[in-house]
Parts: C-alpha cells; sequence; structure tokens
C-alpha cells in the first residue's frame, strides 16, 4: 500500500515509518519539525541523540535498499496538504503530526491556543484535502485515551448504546478530557466523525495509551535511526521518566497519592497496530474507533514496577500532583478489537525495562537535572516554562 505518515519525523511516526517500509509499503514521512522546536523553546533535548530526518531517511535506504519520501512542510498549511496529498497519493494516511504532551498545553494561554490550532487546525485542513483528493483515503488517527478521562463506567470502543426514556441510540462515548491538548483531540475525533457522516469518509480513531520504550526492531538496526526518548516533566512519559530517574539515583516523581490508573502500550506494539489498522481499513463512511492500549496500571504500580525491576536503590517521592486528576477511580477498558485483528501484545516485562536502563545509562550524561521536576501546574493560568 502507499502509506503517508504525518509527524513522521517524531517519537512515534518515525519508528512507524520504518516498521511499515520493512513490511512492504511504499511510505512517505511529512514533518514541519514542530517538535524539534519545542526542545528548544524548552532547553532540552532528546535522551537519546536523534539524527535529521534527512540522515535518517538516507540511512534507511543504505541498509535495506527501501525508499522513505519526504515532505516538509505544516499541516495548517492547506496548500502544503493539498499539493502533498495530490503528489503522493496515498492510499492511507497516518496522522501523528500534532502537539501531544499535556503539561506543554497547559503552561499558558498562549500554548493552549497554539496546541488546539495546530490540532484542530491540521487535522481539519486534512479531511478537506482527503475529501478534495480521494474520498476513498483512509485515515488512521492518533487519538488519545485520555479523551475519555476516567469514568464511572466502562469505557468502550469509541461508541456506546445508550437507552433512555424508554427509546435506544448508538452515540459517541461521553468525554471529560484532563488537559487542554486531549480536549484538542475530542475536537478531531468530532470533525472526523462529521466527515465520515457526511462526505462518507473512512477513519479509524485509535485512542492510544500511554507509550513506553524506545527501541523497535527496525530503529535498533544502526544509531542513526534512534528515535527520541524524552525525560524532561513537560515531553517524557511517565515510564520512560522513572526509567531515567532510576539510573540517575533520582526519586520517582509520583504525582499524588499515584492510584490513578493509565492504559499503556509497548512502542513495539503501537507500529504493529498502526500497520493492522492500515491494512484493514475502515468502510466508507465508517468512524471506528480503537482502544489502543495492551494493559491498565496504576502510576504508583508503574513506579514499584521499575524500582523492583534496578539493579539498585531507588526511592519513590509522592509529589503534590501538579494536574488535576481523579485519584482512586474506578477504570475498565474494553479493548479487544485490535487483538481481533490480530496484535499479540508485549506486556510490560522485566527484559523491556532492563534494556530501557541500558538505554538510558548509555546517554544518562546528556540530562539536565532540573529538567525533571515538574512546574507546569493545571490549577495557575500561567506556568514557568522549563527552566534549566
Ligand atoms: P512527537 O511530538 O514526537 O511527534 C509528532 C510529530 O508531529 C513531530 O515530529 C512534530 O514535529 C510533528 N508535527 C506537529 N505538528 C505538526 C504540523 N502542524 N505539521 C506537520 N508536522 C507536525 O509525538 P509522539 O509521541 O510521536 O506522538 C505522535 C502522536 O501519537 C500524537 O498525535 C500523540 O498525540 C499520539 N499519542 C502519543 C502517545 C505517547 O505516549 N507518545 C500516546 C498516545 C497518543
Ligand atoms: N505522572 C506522574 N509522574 C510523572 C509523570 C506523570 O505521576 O513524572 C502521571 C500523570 O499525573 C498522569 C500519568 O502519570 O496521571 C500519565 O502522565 P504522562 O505524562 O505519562 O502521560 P499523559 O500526560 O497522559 O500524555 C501521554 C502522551 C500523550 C498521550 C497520552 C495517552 O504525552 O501524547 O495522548 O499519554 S493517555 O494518557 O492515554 O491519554
Amino acid at each position: 500500500m502507499r502509506i503517508l505518515v504525518l509527524g513522521g519525523d517524531g517519537y512515534l511516526g518515525w519508528p512507524t515509518a520504518l516498521h511499515l517500509s520493512q513490511v512492504g509499503h511504499d511510505v512517505a514521512v511529512a514533518d514541519n519539525f514542530a517538535r524539534r522546536q519545542y526542545d528548544f523553546e524548552l532547553g532540552v533535548e532528546s535522551l537519546v541523540p536523534i539524527e535529521s530526518l534527512q540522515t535518517r531517511v538516507e540511512a534507511w535506504k543504505e541498509l535495506t535498499g527501501k525508499e522513505i519520501g519526504v515532505y516538509v512542510g505544516d499541516l495548517c498549511d492547506h496548500d502544503f496538504t493539498l499539493e502533498m496529498l495530490r503528489d503522493f497519493r496515498p492510499e492511507a494516511v497516518v496522522h501523528f503530526a500534532e502537539q501531544r504532551a499535556a503539561p506543554y498545553s497547559m503552561i499558558d494561554r498562549k500554548h493552549a491556543v497554539y496546541t488546539q490550532v495546530n490540532n484542530v487546525v491540521g487535522n481539519l485542513n486534512l479531511l478537506y484535502a482527503i475529501a478534495e483528493v480521494d474520498r476513498d483515503i483512509h485515515l488512521v488517527k492518533l487519538g488519545t485515551m485520555g479523551e475519555y478521562g476516567t469514568p464511572n463506567i466502562d469505557i468502550e470502543e469509541g461508541w456506546l448504546e445508550v437507552e433512555h426514556n424508554g427509546r435506544t441510540d448508538r452515540v459517541l462515548f461521553p468525554k471529560r478530557p484532563g488537559s487542554f491538548y486531549h480536549l484538542s483531540k475530542v475536537h478531531d475525533s468530532h470533525n472526523i466523525e462529521f466527515t465520515c457522516r457526511i462526505w462518507g469518509l473512512r477513519a479509524t480513531d485509535l485512542n492510544q495509551g500511554v507509550v513506553y520504550g524506545q527501541q523497535t526492531p527496525e530503529t535498533a538496526l544502526d544509531d542513526r535511526l534512534a528515535t527520541r526518548f524524552d525525560y524532561d516533566a513537560v515531553f517524557g512519559t511517565v515510564l520512560n521518566r522513572f526509567v531515567i530517574q532510576s539510573v540517575l539515583g533520582q526519586p520517582l516523581t509520583v504525582y499524588g497519592n499515584g492510584s490513578q490508573t493509565r492504559g499503556i502500550i509497548d512502542i513495539r506494539d503501537t507500529v504493529k497496530c498502526i500497520q493492522l489498522a492500515c491494512e484493514n481499513p475502515a468502510d466508507a463512511g465508517e468512524f471506528r474507533v480503537f482502544n489502543q492500549m495492551t494493559e491498565s496500571m496504576s502510576v504508583k504500580e508503574i513506579a514499584e514496577t521499575v524500582a523492583r525491576n534496578y539493579p539498585g536503590e531507588v526511592t519513590i517521592e509522592n509529589l503534590d500532583n501538579p494536574r488535576v486528576e481523579l485519584e482512586g477511580h474506578y477504570y475498565n477498558v474494553k479493548h479487544t478489537a485490535l487483538m481481533d485483528l490480530g496484535l499479540s501484545p508485549h506486556l510490560l516485562s522485566d527484559t523491556l525495562i532492563t534494556s530501557l536502563f541500558d538505554v538510558a545509562k548509555r546517554h544518562a550524561h546528556r540530562v539536565k537535572l532540573p529538567a525533571l521536576q515538574p512546574k507546569v501546574n493545571w490549577r495557575t493560568h500561567a506556568s514557568p516554562v522549563q527552566e534549566t
């Protein structure tokens, strides 16, 4: 298949592009390098050094003989988005290209507005471009489990059968997200569902849980193919941060009492899920939602699992929660659709954590310690941007 990966320079987009290319698809990537710019803004870098997109693509060709096309541009520029689709003529578009950090979106008004404009407008331009170029293009969109929040009922895969005053209907599952970033994904989901209904577009919304890990079989082939590994309190995700904190001898920063529970997924399963979604497209007019997570764990359990596996001493520190989120809540998520398509998940294992410790140890000297401390507070209107 011809598959266009938007956000193909990012943490997940790059390994996904490599995986799709490896299994035989004709792949191109697009990116505006906004993610590299946030690093400059925040004064941090990926723990693992990453090459330029051009060097990455050249290295892939040198090692495998396979070519990955590159489009440099911003999805918020509709002419760019439209021309790219006209030029590449994809059968599937995988859309990772958004500002994806909840704390970044909560720094202040400017960052909240940037996040929602970038994400919602970029996605809307893409929907218009698909409608104009070829309505058969399958949109595979990265949503997030945080769209649902933590309701006191089971979380279904996107849709809910409701009985109300003696009548029944199938409605989008109610959303109660926890940041302006997570809200941007809710807005995207609504816009996508609307275009499936009115224009007959075909779309899969992948509500993904928190991703952990840094290597896939393809990125591990050569250092030049490495993907990024974020540790700072703005972009670093919880398990990856706990691994790095262990290696540095720093306390694991559990926010609140750590009883908040999240869906999690190994990066190797992320790339496989995208492959499965592309190769099994939604029907014309169908807005399909998959919950892309493989297990649930509380933050406390994640910290304890990392600490148990680390060969040295690890302390766990309960910080006042800088976010506003429920603790001790109900959490039961349906996530069978991707398994039905053939996913056999990698559950969080000791081997994976040990290999992540090795990655972190190798690059530990690159860490700026102040960047580990959370400074963005949900309760204020303006938080100091990360000072290092
Ligand atoms: P990332 O920031 O590393 O990658 C996103 C890429 O998109 C970056 O390279 C960035 O430069 C690019 N981009 C952003 N805005 C763009 C625009 N307007 N035009 C062109 N390119 C643009 O993020 P990631 O961790 O790889 O996440 C990818 C997607 O998966 C995001 O949509 C995110 O919300 C979703 N997701 C991530 C996780 C996770 O744990 N990392 C979990 C669930 C969902
Ligand atoms: N947390 C800690 N300590 C830390 C970091 C985080 O206790 O040092 C807690 C947070 O309070 C939260 C949980 O861990 O309860 C997850 O936080 P996170 O920063 O790992 O993940 P989150 O902000 O939810 O965002 C990440 C990605 C985002 C994606 C989302 C999937 O950055 O792109 O959408 O995971 S989900 O959470 O399922 O919505």
